[in-house]
């Protein structure tokens, strides 16, 4: 029914690539490894010839002022008594051939024990000022700052990502919890098809890069087509193991992803990190068709927008939490009052409540059980099914709540009503031999996805395995049968509604026993 993984891709051992140890460089900067205090070449990239018109292996065991003038190795020098962690300075190299100098950025940062500067070509000409800079950037903040809700705020960070670089497509792609991804907003050209609403497996952006974008905030990919560049070493380096390119700027990326860009004829890429409390929430992730080389001053700008975002995100985060935490409050004291006709009066709280209640949960359905009163809210299996899995789910669980994103694994019979209930959760409150039960319904993640183009469309070639379409054929293989996951806070908000109605089965039984006596 659905594509298979070929058993030619064996993702666990991409899983396993320390990309951080590549070993090599993409060629539009040159790398050299140096040692302090004396800033000795230990290392260096083996395109130099083409940059400075200079052999690596001249290079190699010199001090950096074979390249550069005194003043700037002051420069350097000084600057590196500094607290921050990268240093950049603007660099003049001469060529002593061809008797022209040519400027260069200069990004200085410490790697375990090494000093490791990259420098990538700079024209004077191309420099903004930086005015204008931070025109962009003010703009770019005031824009996210007012959208209206969170849907706004994705695209709007699309938006302003892509007025500033003009790739041909921005995206933001969103972690689920599970590290599958799933792209929540776009900003593209017209003419080229669109990503918006696919779903990837979490292979896609494997453990170790995930891990390694919560560490910097940008990378960019100017060319996607491009010969790596190997890093010569000196005979009398320090370390045999390869640097270790965490944070360097020119670091090769991973063949996988390499040849993953060329399937989807994407020819220069960048992404930005978004990061929420240490956990990587997603990647703005950029597009060209053609080679595109974003200067440093505007990937800066893009870095701390990436940052920005990241804080608003948090921000909305808690503001939805505390939406939620007022709703359940309604609901809990609106149990509290007026306690007389005891089940209509609670059936009554949750029909008038039904949209709270179904978006408490981001749930599509939910059945209430008071007794023997069963109302059924929104799209749910049947009176019938429905009673019967409550009783099922009581004898499943001596546990308050109960909740799965794959029903029909432990209970087969849900295969039946999947598009209605595919994952549950249960909360259940037995007192006095009274029973007051909520289920709340989620259907399969696949019925729910925003389908971009046609989801049955053939897929011609099967060699090309690494491209979006597929990926997402992959992820539709991985949630076969699951729905959405329930989330900490999602069981949170179902554990304080199960104390409300606790509170208020109390107070009733409480009642029933004094108007008894
Ligand atoms: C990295 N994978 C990435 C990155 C993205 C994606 C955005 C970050 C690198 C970058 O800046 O370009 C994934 N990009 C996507 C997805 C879309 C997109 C899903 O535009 C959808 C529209 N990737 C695979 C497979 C493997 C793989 C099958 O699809 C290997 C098994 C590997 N992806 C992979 C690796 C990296 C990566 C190893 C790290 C690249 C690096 O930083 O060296």
């Amino acid at each position: 029914k659905y594509f298979r993984i070929p058993e030619t891709l064996d993702v666990s051992s991409y899983e396993q690539q320390p990309i951080h140890l590549a070993g090599q460089i993409q060629p539009y900067g040159v790398l050299l490894a140096l040692q302090e205090p004396e800033l000795t070449i230990l290392q260096v990239s083996k395109n130099t010839n083409q940059f400075f018109g200079i052999p690596p292996e001249s290079l190699l065991e010199q001090n950096l002022n074979c390249l550069l003038s005194p003043a700037q190795i002051q420069l350097i020098a000084d600057s590196l008594q500094e607290k921050q962690t990268v240093f950049v300075h603007l660099l003049e190299i001469t060529h002593k051939h061809l008797e022209i100098s040519s400027f260069f950025l200069g990004i200085l940062h410490r790697s375990h024990g090494v000093l490791i500067l990259e420098m990538e070509p700079h024209s004077l000409m191309k420099t903004i000022p930086l005015l204008e800079d931070t025109h962009l950037l003010e703009r770019a903040v005031f824009n996210i700052r007012n959208a209206s809700h969170v849907s706004d705020l994705y695209q709007t960070l699309a938006q302003e990502v892509r007025k500033i670089t003009q790739f041909d497509r921005v995206m933001i792609y969103k972690f689920e919890p599970d590290y599958s991804g799933v792209v929540i907003a776009e900003d593209k050209q017209s003419d080229i098809e669109t990503y918006l609403g696919l779903h990837y497996p979490a292979f896609d952006v494997p453990n170790q890069a995930r891990e390694l974008y919560c560490k910097n905030w940008l990378r960019v990919i100017p060319e996607v087509n491009y010969q790596p560049v190997d890093i010569l070493k000196s005979n009398h380096s320090l370390a045999d193991e390869p640097l270790n390119l965490s944070n360097s700027i020119l670091r090769s990326i991973s063949s996988c992803h390499r040849e993953y860009l060329r399937n989807m004829g994407v020819a220069g890429s960048m992404s930005i990190s978004l990061i929420n409390e240490n956990r990587l929430w997603g990647l703005i992730a950029c597009h060209h068709y053609s080679p595109k080389y974003i200067d440093y001053e505007i990937r800066k700008i893009c870095e701390v927008i990436g940052q920005f975002a990241s804080i608003e995100l948090v921000n909305y985060r808690e503001r939805t939490l505390n939406f939620y935490r007022q709703q359940v409050k309604c609901i809990q004291q609106q149990l509290n009052h007026n306690l007389t006709n005891e089940l209509d009066y609670i059936g009554n709280i949750f029909k008038r409540n039904e949209t709270s209640l179904l978006n408490l949960l981001r749930a599509n359905s939910a059945a209430i059980l008071l007794q023997q009163q069963l109302i059924l809210i929104g799209n749910t299996p049947s009176e019938q099914d429905t009673r019967e899995l409550v009783e099922w789910t009581l004898n499943q669980n001596q546990q308050d709540i109960f909740y799965t994103d794959s029903l029909s694994q432990l209970y087969p019979k849900a295969s039946n009503f999947q598009d209605k209930a595919c994952g549950i959760l249960a909360i259940s409150i037995v007192l006095h031999e009274r029973s007051y039960h909520i289920i709340w319904f989620r259907p399969e993640q696949v019925q729910t996805v925003n389908w971009a183009g046609n989801p049955h469309e053939a897929i011609s070639d099967d060699k090309q395995y690494l491209t979006p379409r597929k990926s997402f054929e992959l992820w539709k293989q991985t949630v076969e049968n699951k729905s959405l996951p329930w989330q900490a806070f999602e069981i949170e908000v179902a554990q304080e509604m199960r104390n409300s109605l606790m509170l208020a089965a109390l107070e009733f039984s409480q009642l029933a026993l004094q108007q008894a006596a």
